[in-house]
């Protein structure tokens, strides 16, 4: 079971697994079924209303199937509403069958003026697209400005300027999407965001503020904390002394602004070719209660070999960076336990956020 928690942190409700949801959902089914036989104005439209729900293989029959993972003390009441909605479909479909029959003919299909109109299906935003907007607000408020890249990169911008030299394992084909060439030049999908560290520090002059966000693609193996294409905010400050402790504040500027003013950061000592010093960056927060320190992503100040590659004097500036992965922080903040289920446009786990 997975807790929805609310944008300000507080605990909604839980996202209850499809069986215990039953009830829920075949009210749900009855108004779409009665929408779409509503819309149903030829005899086509009604043959094909029929098979989609009260056919063999329709979506009733499915419901039916479903009824044996219901949990034994609702299965009365289950199958009870599963009946009536049988039944109330049946009838109704018999009803809409013989007006439509009537009406067909020279006078063409009937059009019920009297009738109310097919209801929309209300959207809403999805919930990566909701923690986007969510996170580069706040980085707005620090001063931050919005860069952009693209995601089908040169080798330039996703390793020869970020000082991951031609050797390197990480440009191993098995690592990367790589898409063939183009004028001599070989292309994949960028495999991080900091590619637009360089496209920003070879467009804009100094001092430079940004944040990128967008998506990312690397060959893993799915599972419940890694996906194939994913999202990531890159930042990158650059002026005349910046240090690492303006690092640090940032970072602990945007837990406290988005997490609450009880999250930490913690960085601890690594690797990237790109940045030197550099740290994995955790964050503390609340889950379901208890207080976690969970990996979000990676930070340094900027190599000065990255610096040398776009013509900047590594004597005069100086930059932090750092590199977030998106959905590890909408699953934090929402209580999502399974990055597959953000993929999976499941309308009823997407309309909880
Ligand atoms: C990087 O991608 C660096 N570019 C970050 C960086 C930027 C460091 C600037 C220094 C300066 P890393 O490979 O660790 O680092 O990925 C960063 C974050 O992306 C991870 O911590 C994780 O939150 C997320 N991430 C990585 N792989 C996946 C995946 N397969 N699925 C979902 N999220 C992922």
């Amino acid at each position: 079971m997975c807790v929805a928690l609310a944008v300000d942190g507080t605990y909604v409700g839980e996202w209850i697994p499809y069986p215990l949801r039953m009830l829920a959902d075949l009210e749900q089914a009855q108004l779409e079924a009665q929408s779409a036989l509503a819309a149903s104005v030829t005899t086509d439209a009604l043959d094909a209303w029929k098979s989609a729900w009260i056919g063999g293989n329709g979506r009733l029959k499915s419901m039916m199937m479903a009824l044996k993972d219901v949990p034994k003390d609702l299965k009365p009441a289950a199958g009870k509403r599963l009946n009536e909605l049988k039944a109330a479909l049946e009838a109704a479909y018999e009803e809409r069958r013989t007006a439509v029959d009537a009406s067909a003919g020279p006078r063409g299909p009937i059009v019920d003026v009297t009738e109310p109109g097919v209801p929309l299906a209300e959207g809403c935003r999805h919930v990566l697209s909701r923690t986007i907007d969510e996170i580069t607000e706040v980085f707005g408020r620090m001063g931050f400005t919005l860069a952009e890249g693209p995601e089908v990169e040169d080798e330039w911008h996703n390793f020869t300027a970020l000082n991951i030299p031609e050797s390197h394992p990480a440009r191993d084909a098995i690592d990367n999407f790589y898409m063939g060439e183009q004028g001599g030049v070989k292309r994949l999908l960028r495999t991080q965001t900091s590619t637009v560290q360089i496209r920003a520090m070879e467009t804009q002059s100094l001092p430079i503020k940004v944040v990128a966000t967008g998506r990312v693609y690397r060959p893993d193996t799915h599972d419940a904390t890694h996906y194939s294409m994913f999202h990531q905010i890159e930042g990158l400050y650059l002026d005349r002394g910046v240090t690492m402790s303006d690092l640090k504040t940032t970072l602990v500027q945007f837990a406290h602004a988005y997490f609450g003013a009880e999250a930490e950061v913690r960085m601890r000592p690594s690797f990237f070719p790109f940045t030197e010093p550099s740290a994995e960056v955790d964050m503390k927060m609340r889950i379901k209660g208890e207080w976690k320190w969970v990996e979000l992503g990676g930070c340094g100040m900027v190599d000065p070999n990255v610096l040398r590659a776009v013509n900047i004097d590594p004597e005069v500036w100086t930059g932090f960076a750092f590199g977030l992965g998106i959905e590890r922080i909408a699953m934090r903040r929402y209580g999502i336990s399974d990055i597959r289920w953000l993929y999976e446009n499941d309308a009823r786990f997407l309309r909880q956020f």
